[in-house]
């Protein structure tokens, strides 16, 4: 691979306000990334990365794929853009047939946006719309859980469970209470695969049904398997049971699947994989492999139907964006379903899932390596921290990985890998070798 013409030098690096990034930091020592292909990111020196976490947790079907440039491409010549509001594009009604029949049960509408904390502000609006047309208005209470993650809108930092996020952002939306998280190392360390215990905190839900009585609550959301607060699957039995009392409540289940999406457990979504049928369910990041922003909240039947009355002259959903259903995004999310199933990338994902799993807990005996987590081809590990100097040894961790060759993803001393699912048995081997080499360089 050849290095791009210009490398970027540290007097250009200025004006870009980053996000989620340590400005002033990064910009003394800053790590650029000027191409990709495959599994591999190249800085422009040309120094080549191996992509641990597929981008953010988006890349599932691996960087510089042909068939998406080329349907991106062919849609750009066509049309460009076109509204979705009172208008239309074949595209977009297209995409949603086909995301509709890939879903499991009757999850069989899709409401599209840019993001997944679009998908998520747009699925709690949803919710509530749908309470509001049964005539259930009064269930306006939002439920999350604590370690949640669902974005950096005020909804979704309003049902998240990220202290930072609670610390930083005031009062965000009001009305809301969260289950407890389901993160227990005392009980559950080194599990492979599904912890065995805690699928009792699901029963929470009951709890907070008897605090604020279930008419006023009108849906709970979680991440089937929590990602960005460290990769936390849920414990046995967890999700059947939270599925068990929505219903017994008239509670909607939101299942935020942004991570779990399209194919990262080994089956095209976590609702599949558990074999539990949210009534919506919110999306982002695979469905286009990240080459065009796209989002969407899939919804079930009734959902869409309880939403379909009163007159026909009236919009029925008060909410979109500019962006919905971008003719773009669509062209890019229908390539990469084709590349899916050709492929057969949710299976691939599934028959490196136990290899991976091998791998990952490899790790386990390392210095300060207190609990490693996997489901899928995804894993979470912890490391002891420094004293007083919370996530410093993560930090460093991180930065060393990069410098051995590895993108990894760090939240406070845990380290997260997701990589694309294209991956090799003997790439795998190589990042579970740096990781292994960066745990003992940083303990
Ligand atoms: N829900 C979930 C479950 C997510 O993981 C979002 C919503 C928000 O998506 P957008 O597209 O608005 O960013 C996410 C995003 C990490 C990491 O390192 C995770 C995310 C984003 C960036 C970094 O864990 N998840």
């Amino acid at each position: 691979m050849t290095p791009p013409a210009t490398a970027p030098t540290a007097n250009n690096l200025e004006a870009f306000f980053m996000p989620f990034t340590a400005n002033r930091q990064f910009k003394k020592n800053p790590r650029l990334l000027a191409r990709a292909k495959g599994v591999h990111y190249w800085t422009p020196e040309g120094r080549r990365i191996i992509d641990g976490t597929a981008g953010l947790w988006c890349v599932n079907a691996g960087h510089g794929r042909e068939e998406i440039k080329a349907a991106i491409a062919q849609q750009l010549e066509e049309m460009d853009y076109a509204p979705s509001f009172q208008m239309g594009h074949p595209k977009s009604f297209e995409l949603a047939a086909r995301h509709a029949a890939m879903l499991p049960g009757d999850l069989d509408h899709a409401f599209y946006c840019n993001s997944g904390s679009e998908a998520v502000d747009s699925a709690l609006k949803i919710a509530l719309a749908y309470q509001r047309a049964r005539g259930q208005g009064t269930r306006t209470r939002l439920i999350g859980r604590e370690r949640g993650y669902h974005g950096v809108g005020f909804g979704g930092i309003s049902v998240g469970g990220m202290v930072n996020n609670r610390k930083q952002w005031g009062t965000m939306l009001p009305g809301v209470d969260h289950l407890p998280h389901t993160h227990l190392p005392a009980k559950n360390a080194f599990s492979r695969g599904l912890p065995e215990h805690g699928a009792e905190l699901a029963d929470e839900l009951e709890r907070l049904v008897g605090l604020h009585d279930a008419s006023t609550i009108a849906a709970v959301i979680v991440e089937p398997c929590a990602g960005s607060t460290g990769y936390l699957p849920p414990p046995k039995g967890y999700l059947q049971r939270l599925r068990q009392i929505c219903d017994k409540h008239g509670i909607l289940l939101i299942f935020d699947e942004v991570i779990t999406g399209f194919g990262r457990l080994g089956a095209g979504f976590a609702a599949e994989y558990f074999n539990v049928i949210p009534d919506l369910m919110t999306v982002a990041k695979g469905i286009s492999n990240a080459t065009v922003p796209m989002g969407g909240v899939f919804v079930r039947k009734h959902v869409y139907d309880g939403l379909m009355n009163g007159p026909e002259n009236v919009v029925e959903l008060f909410h979109g964006y500019t962006y919905s259903a971008h003719p773009l995004a669509c062209a890019a999310a229908s390539a990469v379903l084709d590349i899916y199933k050709d492929e057969g990338l949710f299976q691939r994902a599934a028959d490196l899932s136990r290899y991976w799993e091998d791998g990952v807990h490899s790790l386990k005996g390392l210095p300060g390596v207190t609990d490693i987590r996997n489901l899928g081809l995804a894993a979470g590990i912890d490391m002891e921290g420094r004293k007083d100097a919370a996530g410093a040894r993560g930090y460093d961790a991180f930065v060393k990985a990069f410098e051995l060759g590895l993108m990894v993803r760090q939240a406070g001393d845990t380290l997260a890998m997701s990589p694309p699912l294209i991956i090799e048995k003997n790439q795998i081997d190589e990042i579970i070798d740096i990781t292994g080499k960066v745990i003992k360089a940083t303990a």
